[in-house]
């Protein structure tokens, strides 16, 4: 165990920033890391509010001022955890500043902010300050199995990607107008909340990029009541109403620079699916499947065994020798949804901690919101069917 400590700062306490706080209180205690991240303050504009936060989520301070926590000579690391139509002006300010970035999925709400994000990381990488988003469904230990299994070739060449990323919980027309149901503040609807993670982990796991995607977005209900209160992904309604902005469903096709072909479909409107991400990957001796509802499981189909004893194996991802999983329970133990984040965190401090670049980079995450803009834009080229 190592005396090295980052000291954290994090914006936003809502979900994500709940999310990530179980990590950073968790990680040590689990991993043994070069370096030991102390929970500062966490920072929010509702002072009585942030307060709370803080008492519940285990930070030291609460602020209530971003610029000030990053303008402190106590702290190394910037944790942004806001909605997307700040994480370019946080991100950037913390860069500048000489402080470590760990920055929520979608990087940005637009691609000239990501391009801005990244051209701030990349000078600050020069002066040894490092940052990377949390696309935290990477750190699932199958999901690193899978990255693994086809990194090593085991299904060999990649022909089929099939990805879905559903949830229901904005189906009530009444279910308030909250942040992530307006452009201004979340960039894009499903597609960029999350199809953005279906990008990322589809690319992550195949080590394939997008290079061409064509698609559709509908927003099925387009006024909803004003928000009266909220509080993660729960709200209550006011009486006036307001005009929804952004997408509840977006279904694409792409095309990957490995030679792939990939089907895509991220929806907040899918009747009983709560928080479903299925990833199936089929290649040339074999294929895998992710299920998020499962997540101690992945399903290898391995093509190359004798024919009579081929079939869909289940793979039990709870085993010491499995990403992660060494640091966690005795064998056969399972982990949850948490774990991600605490993973994320584990890789992150221990690449600032050894002046290694966290992955994802800003670049990565550039690419992603490249895509989401171009899903975006290809909606406009929709044919219509003859009469
Ligand atoms: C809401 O759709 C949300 O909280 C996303 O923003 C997260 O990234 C996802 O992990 C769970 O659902």
């Amino acid at each position: 165990m190592s005396s090295q400590e980052l000291r954290v700062g994090m914006v936003g306490y809502a979900f994500m920033g709940a999310a990530h706080s179980q990590a950073w209180r968790t990680v040590n205690r689990v991993f043994d890391l070069p370096a030991r991240a102390s929970m500062v303050a966490v920072c929010g504009r509702d002072e009585a509010k942030v307060a709370a936060a803080a008492a519940r989520l285990g930070w030291a301070e609460a602020v209530t001022d971003w610029r000030e926590l990053i303008a402190r000579d106590d702290i190394d690391v910037i944790d942004v955890c806001t909605p997307g139509d700040s994480h370019a002006e946080i991100a950037i300010a913390a860069l500048e500043a000489g402080k470590h970035v760990l920055c929520e999925k979608p990087l940005a709400n637009t691609v000239d902010e990501a391009r801005a994000m990244v051209a701030a990381a990349a000078k600050a990488r020069a002066a040894g300050v490092r940052s990377a988003c949390g696309f935290n469904y990477r750190r699932v230990p199958a999901v690193s199995l899978m990255h693994n299994l086809i990194a090593a070739g085991r299904i060999g060449a990649v022909r089929h990607v099939r990805a879905v990323y559903l949830q229901d919980w904005i189906t009530d027309p009444q279910f308030p107008l909250v942040w992530r149901l307006q452009k201004e503040k979340a960039g894009s609807g499903a597609l960029g909340d999350i199809g953005a993670h279906i990008i990322d982990l589809t690319q992550f796991v195949t080590g394939q990029r997008i290079t061409g995607v064509t698609g559709l977005t509908e927003t099925f209900i387009k006024e909803r009541p004003l928000v009266s209160d909220s509080s993660g992904l729960s709200a209550s309604a006011g009486h006036a109403t307001g005009e929804v902005t952004v997408d509840d469903a977006a279904l694409f096709i792409a095309r990957l620079d490995g030679g792939a072909v990939a089907t895509y479909e991220a929806s907040r409107f899918a009747t009983g699916r709560k928080n479903a991400l299925r990833v199936e990957v089929n290649g040339e001796n074999g294929s895998l499947a992710f299920d998020l509802e499962r997540l101690n499981e992945l399903e290898f189909y391995d093509a190359t065994r004798p024919a009579a004893e081929q079939g869909w194996s289940r793979i039990l991802v709870t085993e010491g020798e499995h990403p992660y999983l060494g640091a966690w329970w005795p064998p056969g133990h399972i982990i949850g949804y948490e774990h991600s984040f605490t993973h994320e965190m584990r890789d992150f401090i221990e690449a600032v901690a050894t002046g290694a670049d966290p992955t994802p980079s800003f670049e990565d995450a550039l690419q992603v919101q490249l895509v989401l803009d171009a899903v975006a834009r290809s909606d406009a080229s929709w044919v219509s069917v003859a009469t």
